[in-house]
């Protein structure tokens, strides 16, 4: 077999994903036998659990027709099966979006949505929930033959009268012969794809270790279905541009860059990778070492020029030699074919910002969940010493001193549950306040503001018009989430205090309550406004059916806005039913320990117990403690220890791993 990078950095990112599962369950698994969470902060590690394992990462090939997008997949991801998954051919042959991915709990399979699934408004995604709408077949995957006949599948497509095209939005290509369209045969009739989308289910090492491939079709998909733009590929970690050697930057392959992939936003796109495919073509015209050498450095200088990209970020290579090299073993040809610097680079790129992610994501809940079990600790400490030094005032068995001693822990006893009874009052003003805050997440009122805005859309003809509604849509969403967030400080504080008064009085450890930040949302709903605003500006240029194409864009905006909606509400449900959860436990741990000091100092005063043994056995019980501590805080560290690196810049975790 030979040499393949790409499959090294995949185990070494499995290993480290399986590593930092298996902490998170030693960890979990041992706060739970000490008692130090409680059911609540479980299912915050157990929800950690569930990130980790959910955890795709994407990759995109985006090009016009015949590039060689399927060729380079074929050539990268699947080049050890000795022989060519995808089909790849002369003209147009990717005829729908292509999703290649691994599911364990389904059989290998390809699923196919059908185009007139266009005409419902329904999104891909949403599809996605419903299995009978695809037609599936299986994927004999130890059968060659077969399974290239399955997946040929995507090249389907058939012939309708030009009203039904525009019908479902598909664009018709204009009598010069442009690429934007769907060709008109002779007869009338006009060549469509038979399908929308294709999704192939196959267990092949990198998609079992959660990689995802969506090859796009070279057919203007990205402007067909809007979807592919604002959804897979904004959420993808990194998009390949494919160019070829032989056609240079043409001015569609510009419009396509332009239109859909640059972003001035993000810089000079970087998670994009620019790849100049079918160098071979030169190898053949250009025999000479230095002319071709120059050649190609000329023609990457071009195309960075004209893309405005660092010219590092441009990848020459031949797909076609790199697959038939994997294929025959033949590591110089592999060599030749470019192909290995475009693997690092992109696993580079993938890999980091999928760690990235994820760290990003459980870092601060488990730091958060350290804390609160940390001070659990402290308060076991402070129990154990407070209970010690009050037995070391015993020295002399003063009858009237240890009286003395157990009216005020009984005193202390009082004016805890007194506390918790004056706690029940507030919580009908938490209720109130929460009452509020489900108000400003609703989406029922989210889905009148949708369709307030669909009908000014609805009347608007221009571009500008468009552009506006959806804007003042943004503002809107934007300014009930500014709102949720003042609510949920006002809850926050009020929450806060209750701790505070708890801490304050009952010296207990200094344990916060968890936050509730919109930041997140707001940033989503920024940056969908920002694509969605280039989409529309882009949209008057290119488009003809403005009204279909606009009502598919926009249907698909507001199912993301409404997901943020919803993910919003799950996370307030969450929080707000954690809220207390730390402070309780702290208050149950500290009743329990009252209860124990009062039962021990009445046993001296009984003479029941001897002053020795009762400090001989809390010595014990604070040195048992001091080791739960030493193992939990043992246990957190190697948790912590995996989700480091990438935050201060330094290198990833798998790399560190590596060097380690
Ligand atoms: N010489 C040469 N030909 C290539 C190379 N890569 C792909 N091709 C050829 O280019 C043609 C198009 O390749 P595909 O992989 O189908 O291209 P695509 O970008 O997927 O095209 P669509 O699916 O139609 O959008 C095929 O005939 C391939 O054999 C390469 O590196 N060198
Ligand atoms: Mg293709």
């Amino acid at each position: 077999m030979t040499y393949n990078q790409i499959e090294q950095e995949f185990d070494a990112y499995s290993g480290w994903r399986e590593r930092l599962y298996s902490g998170i369950i030693a960890y979990r698994d041992w706060l739970k036998d000490q008692k130090l969470i409680d059911y609540q902060t479980e299912q915050r590690l157990d929800n950690v659990l569930y990130t980790l394992q959910d955890d795709k990462l994407h990759v995109a090939f985006v090009a016009e027709f015949s590039r060689g997008k399927s060729e380079l997949i074929n050539a990268m991801f699947f080049g050890d099966l000795g022989r060519r998954v995808l089909p790849s051919a002369a003209g147009r042959t990717t005829m729908c979006p292509t999703e290649l991915s691994y599911d364990a709990g389904s059989e290998p399979s390809i699923r196919l949505l059908p185009i007139e699934t266009r005409s419902s408004g329904t999104t891909i995604a949403e599809y996605k929930g419903f299995a009978e709408e695809w037609e599936a077949s299986p994927l004999y995957i130890n059968d060659s033959e077969k399974m290239s006949e399955a997946l040929h599948r995507v090249t389907e497509v058939k012939y309708v009268t030009q009203e039904h095209a525009s019908s479902m939005g598909l664009p018709i290509a204009s009598e010069d012969g442009t690429d934007d369209g769907m060709r008109v045969r002779s007869d009338g009739y006009v060549e469509i794809p038979r399908w929308r989308h294709a999704i192939v289910n196959y267990p092949h090492p990198f998609l079992e270790q959660g990689l995802v491939i969506l090859d796009t079709p070279g057919l203007n998909a990205l402007g067909i279905e809007p979807e592919l733009t604002l959804n897979m590929l904004s959420t993808a970690q990194a998009t390949l541009f494919v160019l070829a050697a032989d056609a240079g930057v043409t001015k569609s392959d510009m419009a396509l860059w332009r239109d859909h992939l640059y972003s001035k936003e993000s810089g000079n796109a970087v998670d994009r990778l620019v790849v100049l495919n079918k160098i071979d073509v030169l190898w053949d015209e250009l025999r000479d070492e230095d002319a071709l050498k120059s050649e190609l450095a000329r023609q990457i200088g071009d195309t960075a020029a004209t893309l405005g990209v660092p010219e590092e970020q441009i990848f020459p290579v031949s797909a076609q030699k790199a697959l038939l090299g994997k294929i025959r073993a033949d590591e110089e040809l592999v060599s030749n074919s470019g192909i290995v610097a475009l693997e690092n680079a992109l696993t580079n790129m993938v890999i980091p910002a999928k760690q990235e992610i994820i760290c990003e994501n459980i870092r601060s809940e488990v730091a958060d969940i350290g804390a609160m079990v940390g001070a659990m600790i402290d308060q076991r400490f402070n129990d154990v010493n407070d209970h010690i030094q009050e037995l070391e005032g015993l020295n002399t068995k003063n009858m009237d001193v240890i009286e003395d001693m157990m009216d005020k822990v009984r005193d202390d006893k009082r004016h805890l549950e007194k506390n918790l009874r004056n706690f029940q009052a507030t919580r009908a003003i938490f209720s109130r306040q929460t009452n509020q805050l489900y108000a400003h997440l609703n989406l029922a009122a989210l889905d009148r503001r949708i369709a307030e805005t669909k009908k000014d859309m609805e009347i608007s003809i221009t571009t500008p018009g468009l552009r506006s509604s959806m804007l003042k849509f943004f503002r809107g969403v934007d300014s009930v989430m500014d709102d949720a967030a003042q609510q949920a400080g006002e809850i926050q504080e009020l929450m806060e205090g209750v701790y505070r008064k708890f801490q304050k009085e009952h010296g207990l450890a200094n344990i916060r309550p968890r936050r509730f930040s919109t930041n997140k949302y707001q940033r989503e709903l920024k940056r969908l406004e920002e694509r969605h605003d280039y989409f529309v500006r882009g949209m008057a240029m290119v488009m003809t059916e403005q009204a279909v194409l606009v009502r598919k864009f926009y249907e698909s905006v507001v199912s993301k806005v409404r997901q943020i909606f919803e993910r919003a509400n799950r996370d307030a449900d969450d929080w707000l039913r954690t809220i207390m959860s730390p402070m309780e436990s702290q208050v149950r741990e500290h009743q329990v320990q009252l209860r124990r000091r009062l039962e021990s100092i009445k046993r001296i005063h009984k003479a029941s117990d001897t002053l020795e043994d009762r400090m001989a056995e809390l010595q014990h019980v604070r040195e048992g403690v001091s080791g739960e501590e030493r193992k939990t805080t043992e246990l957190l560290e190697s948790v912590l220890r995996n989700l480091q690196g990438r935050a201060d810049g330094e290198a990833s975790p798998v790399a560190l791993e590596q060097t380690a």
